[in-house]
């Protein structure tokens, strides 16, 4: 991990955006640029002031040293959170002479709104400052989100003879968040997704009491956490025998995953992986049961940048770890959902989930 380097890259995109000064107080921005992984209340005790001379972490006393260590030998002066972060920021920025300043659009309005207020110039919001140097991961990131998917694809193993009818979505989620906790997972990047039966016609349903019965679909969407980097994959299996119409499913969307995977390399347009996945599910009628883009960026956060879907305006970057996960959702019927984590390199790209993607019968 290379803080001084990332620094550079957010100061060239300061400077092109004409940005002289920039306060970055996302929690994944923070540590992306600090490497500080202390926990922090987003925007409350912990902010970056980054200007072309300055690059100062403030917090308050609880984590000044931890921050100091974390800066150690690196570019980060910290300052010492007094009172309020962003008065005695407008202070520095006075005192430095800038007149004009930009905040991440994800700050709370009342936070923008109080800056505004403090800071003797102009205030504006910038897009994306951080997220978009984010999408090129360094070979330590790619390493650790590897990591944290070989973790999932253990566990889905694990499931695979925990799984059988009577048992509860509940119990599910929590033998799958034990067994990746278990294996070195840092803690759940989101609450896994067990979604069974009709269930699963709701892409982000919540694991509930509904038991396991054969003959059902179950969705299972999760992910694991190595060194602050995420991991996400989906897999679809039967209870028992599927269906003509669940087989079906299976298979449009299996197509549906390898098309858009297929049209996955470095400089494509992120519309055009979602158009392949998409124009394989339209080919088969499942055109309109297929209600989200086709994949995100992982990262430090769960969802990042780039978006694959529909309106996405970004192309796949060498170096971007990605999902491919095309869904089908009939309703009162089933899910199904298959999704893999691939990294962009070499023309093409590397799956880091490894998971078998046949229909699995339990
Ligand atoms: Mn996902």
């Amino acid at each position: 991990m290379n803080v001084e380097e990332r620094i550079g890259a957010l100061r060239r995109r300061m400077r092109d955006e004409g940005v002289p000064a920039a306060i970055i107080s996302t929690v994944a921005n923070l540590r992306y640029l600090t490497a500080f992984d202390g926990v922090i209340d987003e925007g409350i005790n912990g902010a970056c002031l980054v200007t072309d001379e300055v690059t100062r972490f403030y917090t308050d006393m609880r984590y000044a040293d931890a921050a100091a260590a974390a800066a150690e030998g690196g570019p980060w002066e910290v300052g010492v959170q007094r009172e309020n972060l962003y008065i005695e920021i407008c202070e520095a920025l006075h005192e430095l002479g800038i007149e004009s300043l930009a905040v991440e659009s994800s700050v709370p309005y009342g936070r923008f709104r109080f800056i505004s207020e403090q800071f003797r110039g102009a205030v504006r919001v910038t897009d994306h400052l951080v997220e978009e140097l984010r999408q090129v991961k360094e070979p330590g990131e790619i390493e650790r989100i590897a990591q944290a998917a070989a973790i999932a694809d253990e566990a889905f193993q694990h499931m695979l003879g925990y799984i059988r009818p009577g048992i509860t979505e509940a119990e599910i989620a929590l033998e799958l968040e034990f067994t990746m906790r278990r294996n070195g997972s840092d803690g759940m990047p989101f609450d896994p997704i067990i979604a069974s039966g009709p269930n699963g016609a709701r892409p982000h349903a919540v694991p509930g009491p509904r038991r396991i019965e054969t003959g059902d679909l179950i969705v299972l969407d999760f992910g694991a956490r190595v060194g602050g980097y995420c991991s996400d994959m989906t897999r679809t299996i039967c209870v028992g025998t599927p269906s003509d119409e669940q087989r079906r499913l299976y298979d449009a969307v299996l197509a549906a995953n390898e098309a858009g995977l297929a049209a996955v390399k470095a400089g494509a347009p992120c519309v055009d992986v979602d158009r392949a996945g998409r124009d394989v599910l339209e080919a088969r009628g499942l055109g309109d049961v297929f209600t989200h883009g086709i994949g995100h960026g992982v990262g430090l956060d769960i969802h990042e940048l780039p978006t694959l879907s529909r309106t996405s305006t970004h192309s796949l970057r060498n170096q971007a770890c990605v999902t491919v996960e095309p869904g089908v959702y009939i309703e009162g019927f089933a899910g199904v959902r298959i999704e893999d984590l691939v990294v962009v390199e070499d023309g093409g790209h590397r799956c880091l989930t490894n998971s078998p993607k046949e229909l699995i019968q339990i």
